[in-house]
């Protein structure tokens, strides 16, 4: 094992200076902490697991060259055995994902409300590794799937390891972590066929929805286009719960954690997701591996909704319910500080998949609340471990292991790596000093918040968690007139793609009680009607003994009629930074007309692609060589967020002439991207469907003058998608 020094000069711990002229990527202590267990085989000989040098690893060894193949063979033997078990059980949830190293500050103390160090010292800059998943799919499945994303996030603080595992949407489907079983084997591939893959859209899934009010409010969120998100650098961060906060003088505050992303929070367009899961279903990961790699680092900042402990019961609903958001014109969000991914990891399966988050890894100053989710949360994180990673010391991969020392009395198991001295391993002891000793509050040891609570032991849901739709009305209120569009055409997908009529019905009723306007278009789409309310078979998730009145959702009308912070629409648009731009050309391409908007896109932020009938090099009108990236073949548009065809007659004769680029053209129109075209390359504008639609279009920009052209694309790419062309409802391509 080859382990590199760190130096003062910004090479990472691991001595990989790879990246370091795209942005320092300086040690901190966790890289520090990962350098002693990471390995770099440049330069070195070939060895087996015993430090044996090997001599032959392209033959095993037989009786003769055409003979059997020896047991003795002990290289072969090891190799093969390793390979035998690479293999470990997927997450049960969330098993597709990718993670990324980074740092977080905070801007200011947050002392008055809590004790945590790391949210106190705006000096200090904590290590962070962050994992983005679905939650559904496969460790291969696509990136894109219509899906919650989980955002989880672990800080290595001084105190001990912190971990912030949360989604991209605010709520959850249910209230109870028991039924979080029920709900995953409903969503999960049918278990008869394992069919379908990464999807909701299925009868069990909504069969079990239809029959599960709560569920309302994050069925909303679900299938907005919030569950297809652009980049996992465009989402927001929820913690979902609310936690509490403790500070220096035992005072608890409520909190509800958010990460909100300085790009903005952007989606993709349904067809489009369901485009890119074929061309490049790893779309996301690359995304944000890319990023990373170019030094276009991921940013977002915390916020904190605080809720001092006297107005717990202030709200129209429970601050416990985990399927309510504390809308943001009630409790504003404060952002507290930064995170900014600066690392790729070094190896996917040590870091990525070995990292093992766990609600319960928290530190003085935060606590749980007793919202009925996060207490069996607790549960499940370090028991699926034991299964996944193999035993009870998974605390001790290198990914897992905090920037402060462990000691306790814990031992042994399989394999254990730490070497503990001593002859004591209980506590107390006076054989060893009675080592390690408990740590007072004063130094740092935890002590829960001593929440007074007198209750008897009772098996029930809170009345107070019975609102199920008023919320759910709230979301899609707050949308704009293409948010709800998108979100009507998910449900009448998903519901299309349920097999039992009553599964359909039962969503329509249930669709109703959020909206009667948006069950009425799924029903049309349904080709059915609304039923009667189906009260005995509504609400299913009620114990067996129990009168479904008492159990009947509340019908609260929210005081609230709409929230901005809920729609996309309000987002940060005042950047290009990583954006994705084809630019569509063949051989006599003007090179002005091509470089002069290339260069201003790139000095934006933005990234160029030049897509040409083949790869190689293009040769311009001028005789200049152009380097080609990709070929017509190799690109597709939905992989890049606009496109611009730049002058030059032959180039534009070609395109013009070509199904694959007019294709380019056509589906990024449907997709509501923004197009700019030289007036030269105007006859190729001229062979898509949509040339007769640009006058009034703001995001179709033709000119003939670059340097204007460049700086009105800008504009239009910052906007991200131009919704509105979507009228009527659909753009054919
Ligand atoms: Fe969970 C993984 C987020 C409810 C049980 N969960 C997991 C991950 C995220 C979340 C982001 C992936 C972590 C990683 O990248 O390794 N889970 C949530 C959120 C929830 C939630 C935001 C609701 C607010 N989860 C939830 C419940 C239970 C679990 C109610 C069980 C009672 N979750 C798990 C798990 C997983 C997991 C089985 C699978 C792999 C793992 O933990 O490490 O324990």
């Amino acid at each position: 094992m080859a382990t590199k020094k760190v130096t003062d000069k910004g090479v990472d711990a691991t001595g990989d200076t790879k990246n370091l002229d795209k942005g320092v990527q300086p040690a901190n202590l966790k890289t520090e902490n990962l350098a002693p267990h990471t390995a770099d085989a440049t330069g070195e000989l070939m060895t087996t697991n015993t430090g044996l040098k090997i001599n032959d690893d392209q033959n095993s060894l037989k009786a003769g060259d055409r003979g059997p193949t020896l047991l003795e063979d002990f290289i072969l033997r090891e190799k093969i055995t390793h390979f035998d078990h690479e293999r470990i059980p997927e997450r049960v949830v969330h098993a597709r994902g990718s993670g990324a190293h980074g740092v977080f500050k905070v801007y200011e103390s947050l002392a008055p409300v809590t004790k945590a160090l790391f949210l106190n010292d705006t000096e200090t800059e904590t290590p962070v590794f962050v994992r983005f998943s679905t939650v559904a799919g496969s460790r291969g499945s696509t990136d894109l799937a219509r899906d919650v994303r989980g955002f989880a996030v672990r800080f290595y603080t001084e105190e001990g390891n912190f971990d912030l595992v949360g989604n991209n949407m605010p709520v959850f489907f249910i209230q109870d972590a028991i039924k979080f079983p029920d709900l995953i084997h409903a969503v999960k591939p049918e278990p008869d066929n394992e069919i379908p893959q990464a999807a909701s859209a299925h009868d069990t899934f909504w069969d079990f929805i239809s029959l599960t009010p709560e569920s309302a409010h994050m069925i909303m969120w679900v299938m907005s286009d919030r569950a297809i998100p652009r980049s996992y650098r465009m989402m927001e961060g929820f913690g979902v719960h609310t936690f509490r906060l403790v500070n220096a003088e035992g005072l608890s505050s409520f909190v509800k954690f958010h990460w909100k992303p300085l790009l903005g929070v952007h989606s993709v367009a349904w067809d489009e997701a369901q485009n890119i899961s074929g061309k490049d279903p790893d779309f996301h990961r690359r995304d944000l591996w890319d990023a990373i790699d170019s030094g276009a680092f991921p940013e977002w900042e915390l916020g904190v909704q605080i809720v001092p402990e006297e107005d717990e019961f202030k709200f129209e609903f429970d601050l416990l319910d985990p399927t309510k958001i504390i809308p943001e014109e009630l409790v504003p969000v404060q952002r507290v500080g930064k995170m900014t991914l600066n690392r790729n990891p070094d190896n996917f399966f040590a870091e990525t998949e070995q990292i093992a988050f766990h609600l319960g890894h928290v530190v003085p100053g935060i606590d749980f609340s007793n919202d009925p989710l996060l207490q069996g949360r607790l549960f499940s994180y370090t028991d699926t471990q034991l299964t996944r990673l193999g035993g009870p010391n998974f605390q001790e991969i290198p990914i897992n292991r905090p920037i402060v020392p462990v000691h306790n009395n814990q031992r042994d198991g399989f394999m254990r790596q730490t070497i503990n001295k001593g002859k004591t391993s209980y506590s107390p002891n006076a054989i060893g000093n009675n080592d390690p000793r408990q740590a007072t509050a004063a130094e740092g040891g935890f002590v829960t918040y001593p929440e007074r609570i007198s209750a008897s032991k009772v098996r029930a849901r809170s009345k107070s968690f019975f609102d199920h739709f008023s919320q759910a009305r709230l979301f899609l209120n707050s949308q704009s007139e293409p948010e709800k569009n998108h979100l009507t055409d998910a449900l009448c997908f998903e519901l299309g793609k349920v097999k039992t009529v009553a599964i359909r019905q039962r969503m329509l009723v249930f669709l109703a009680q959020i909206d009667k306007g948006l069950a009425a278009e799924v029903a049309y789409a349904l080709g059915l009607h609304i039923p009667e309310k189906l009260d005995n078979e509504l609400n299913q998730n009620i114990p067996a003994d129990a009168d479904p009145a008492d159990y009947a959702s509340l019908q609260v009308e929210g005081s609230l009629a709409k929230s901005d912070a809920l729609s996309m629409v309000n987002t940060v648009k005042d950047s290009i930074q990583t954006r994705k731009v084809a630019i569509l050309a063949a051989d006599g391409v003007d090179e002005n007309s091509l470089n002069t908007v290339k260069a201003a896109i790139e000095a934006a932020g933005g990234i160029t692609e030049v897509i040409a009938p083949r790869l190689g090099f293009l040769t311009s009108a001028n005789d200049e060589k152009i380097h080609v990236d990709e070929s017509l073949l190799g690109a597709a548009s939905v992989l890049f967020d606009a496109v611009y065809v730049p002058g030059g007659l032959n180039s534009v004769a070609t395109l013009e002439a070509d199904a694959d680029a007019v294709h380019f053209l056509n589906e990024a129109f449907k997709h509501c991207k923004a197009i700019a075209a030289a007036e030269q390359a105007m006859q190729v504008i001229e062979a898509t469907y949509f040339s007769k639609k640009i006058d009034n279009d703001e995001g179709v920009i033709i000119s003939a003058d670059a340097e204007k052209l460049a700086t009105e694309f800008i504009d239009a790419i910052k906007q991200h998608r131009f919704w509105e062309r979507e009228k009527p409802r659909k753009i054919p391509a």
